[in-house]
């Protein structure tokens, strides 16, 4: 059984609002290495924070553009991430799927592309959360998420499924 939450999620607020984009095609799902910022060296899914006056699907788009140099079509949500971590800003993060793109995945300063497989997702590279929610992006099914961290390290999850966004 779970231990009881040490956050009262009821009042918490997201200091840090950011996004990921799963594009998802032909089988292979194109997540990247990224290569500065939060989780650097981790493998995710392209994304960061939302700049003031931004919709959340404005942030995603623009990431996207910055960090592979491509257009998802037509992104839609399927998630809401909530962490309270020990050594940084407590972050709600917006999960976006996407099943097309204009343009030709490329390599910048913040992320390398890596097509994966479905069956081969890396999570032992990746945020030790991503293992709890992934699964219900390939899915299709909205989810809701909350994680404290340690460092690096999940002390407490909890993942709700019966939501509409
Ligand atoms: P910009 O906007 O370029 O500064 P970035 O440096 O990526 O972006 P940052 O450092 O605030 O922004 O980190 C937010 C990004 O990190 C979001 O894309 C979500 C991702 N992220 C943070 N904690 C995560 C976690 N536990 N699991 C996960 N992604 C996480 O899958």
């Amino acid at each position: 059984m779970q231990v009881p939450s040490p956050i009262d999620w009821s009042s918490w607020q997201g200091e840090v609002l950011a996004t990921l984009m799963f594009i998802i095609k032909d089988g292979q799902i194109l997540l990247i290495e990224k290569k500065r910022g939060l989780g650097a060296g981790k493998i995710n899914g392209p994304g960061g924070k939302i700049d003031p006056g931004e919709t959340p699907l404005e942030a995603i788009i623009r990431e996207t553009q910055e960090e592979l140099c491509i257009t998802p079509h037509a992104p839609r949500k399927l998630g809401e991430l909530q962490f309270s971590m020990s050594d940084y800003a407590d972050i709600l993060c917006h999960v976006f799927r996407s099943d097309d793109f204009t343009g030709t995945p490329t390599e910048t300063d913040e992320a390398v592309p890596v097509w994966t497989p479905l069956h081969e997702i890396p999570y032992q590279r990746m945020w030790e959360d991503d293992r709890h929610w992934l699964p219900y992006v390939l899915a299709e099914q909205p989810f809701l998420g909350r994680f404290v961290f340690d460092g690096e390290t999940m002390l407490w999850k909890e993942m709700i499924t019966d939501i509409k966004w």
